[in-house]
């Protein structure tokens, strides 16, 4: 039987600067649930990439006295560095200047224009180059400072140019249709409301070419317009899986996308104008979109005392990559705004991971290390409290997954975290240091029945942890065949006889610079 499959993607980054950490909350927390999908045993595509068209590009380029090409090819190589950095397991990057894409794009824009959707006209309007977007007046306004905003809180500009307009008021009922019969397709329920509101109010064509810059894919049949950046941006997520061949093994096999992860911001171009252009085309939109929130810097002393730690990379290297990808998934609800501070990151490290894992794991590793000769032991006949405790980790799978299917991260770790925190009050209940001068066979079992907990944590950490995850099962001597999901619950219980390596410590508490030195 082949594996069901799972098709994931990111936003791409428009590389006119380098990532920032919204580009890696976004990245880490795709490349979370991908992982997920994949231990469980999924055929999991994980794209990610970057959007190098547009007149951003070129204004950003024009500033450093460059053009936009190279402008991206000097940035596109930290995206691809910081994907790394951050330890992902995308499958693909892509990028919007590559040929591939150029023939996915024209492609697209031949079937819609086939399918009576293109036409040629005059726009004149407002246009956000920072957002890459159009607005109607009436989403506009006029600060006190003169200049005119749109929604997202961006100056717009007054832009007149003879441009291709795509039918999308076509497709408003269509859309809505859509919305209605397939309540999953925009997450969270807030955003879905937003957009459904927006639609309903009325959707007007869109201009899709511009003609005052070059930097961008030519229309096919008439080469002094080049597409409206978001045209080509989108078709990216079809490009990357064999389109313009559609009857590809690879298309057949991965599109439509199981979900599209996005920030806030862009859930009009995901959810309105990608899926119209997709009817047009003939092709099935998307199963869901889901935007996350933003992340705001709220910590002074961290960029006082530390520098710049905002840059990914240095919080990757200040704090470590595990750590990093686990404190912005524990703390900020997938789905809502947060802050992070160094105060916040160092609370959860030593919190969460130093005290409440690492310790656990630490204690009952080395009591077999030191008391068994680093053998799992054999588990004597279970009491209430060891069925209890076994009952809640086996119970993670379950809830984790229905977390994971709506992106519900943080769900899924407070899950685990609760049976973490469950497991430190049985093995402080049970004190396995006591019974083993009172009782050594029951010290044994208390000793099994933890590791086992362990053993489940573990596993079911390394989507979002995977150096950290895989650490501990190094630990637990579980080898690599059973280290994903199918091994959960009874079906891998730890093997009684298996010998252990000498435990070591997978989850350092954070010391503060000036702490270490004054201890030193
Ligand atoms: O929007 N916190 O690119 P982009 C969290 N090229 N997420 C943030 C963020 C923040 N402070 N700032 C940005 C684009 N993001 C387009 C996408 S997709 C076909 C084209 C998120 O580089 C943002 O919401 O401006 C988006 O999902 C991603 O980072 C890339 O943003």
């Amino acid at each position: 039987m082949t594996a069901p499959k799972f098709y994931i993607t990111t936003a791409i980054s428009y590389p006119n600067g380098v990532p920032h950490i919204g580009h890696a909350y976004e990245m880490l927390a795709t490349d979370t649930l991908a992982r997920f999908k994949r231990l469980d045993g999924y055929d999991v595509f994980f794209l990610t990439g970057t959007d190098e068209h547009g007149i951003k590009m070129v204004q950003t380029a024009a500033r450093d006295g460059i053009n936009a090409r190279e402008l991206a090819d000097r940035n596109v190589p930290r995206f691809q560095a910081m994907a790394e950095a951050l330890n992902c397991s995308n499958d693909d990057f892509i990028r919007t200047t590559e040929p591939r894409h150029y023939r996915a794009s024209e492609e697209i824009w031949r079937r819609m224009e086939a399918n009576g959707d293109i036409y040629k006209d005059a726009y004149a309007g407002w246009y956000s180059v920072r957002d890459e977007a159009y607005y109607a007046e009436s989403e506009t306004e006029v600060r006190a400072d003169g200049l005119r905003y749109g929604p997202q809180g961006t100056v717009v500009d007054w832009v007149e140019e003879e441009s291709y307009f795509f039918r999308l008021s076509a497709y408003e009922d269509r859309l809505l249709a859509h919305y209605e019969a397939n309540r999953d397709f925009i997450g969270p329920d807030e955003r879905r409301n937003e957009v459904v509101s927006f639609v309903k109010g009325g959707l007007k064509d869109l201009s899709i070419s511009r003609t005052t810059f070059d930097w961008g894919i030519p229309v096919p049949s008439d080469p002094k317009h080049v597409m409206y950046v978001w045209v080509d941006a989108l078709t990216n997520y079809i490009t990357a899986v064999g389109f313009p061949d559609d009857k590809s093994e690879s298309f057949q096999r991965y599109w439509p996308a199981d979900v599209h992860v996005i920030g806030k911001d862009i859930v009009r171009f995901h959810s309105v104008y990608w899926p119209a252009f997709l009817f047009s085309a003939g092709l099935q939109p998307p199963k869901r979109v889901f935007a996350h929130g933003f992340l705001f810097n709220r910590g002074e002393k961290m960029s006082k005392s530390l520098g710049n730690v905002i840059d990914p990379f240095s919080l990757i290297e200040h704090y470590g990559v595990d750590p990093v990808r686990f404190f912005f998934l524990r703390e900020v609800p997938f789905g809502q705004d947060g802050n992070y501070s160094h105060e916040a990151i160092i609370n959860r490290i030593n919190a969460d991971l130093a005290n409440d894992l690492g310790n656990l794991a630490q204690r009952s590793l080395s009591m077999i290390g030191k008391n068994l000769d680093g053998i799992v032991p054999q588990p004597g006949a279970l009491q209430p409290a060891d069925e209890e405790i076994l009952a809640a980790a086996d119970g993670l799978l379950p809830t984790c997954r229905t977390a994971m299917d709506s992106q519900q991260i943080h769900h899924a770790l407070n899950a685990i975290w609760g049976v973490v925190a469950e497991a430190n009050r049985y093995f402080a209940n049970q004190a396995p240091w006591q019974l083993r001068k009172t009782d050594p066979e029951r010290a044994a079992t208390v000793l099994y029945v933890t590791a086992e907990v362990i053993r489940q944590i573990a596993i079911l950490s390394q989507p979002v942890m995977p150096g950290s995850a895989s650490k501990l099962l190094d630990l637990l001597a579980v080898p690599e065949a059973g280290r994903s999901f199918a091994s959960l619950g009874a079906a891998g219980r730890l093997t009684p006889g298996s010998t252990l390596p000498a435990p070591a410590g997978v989850f350092p508490r954070y010391v503060e610079a000036e702490e270490a030195e004054k201890s030193a």
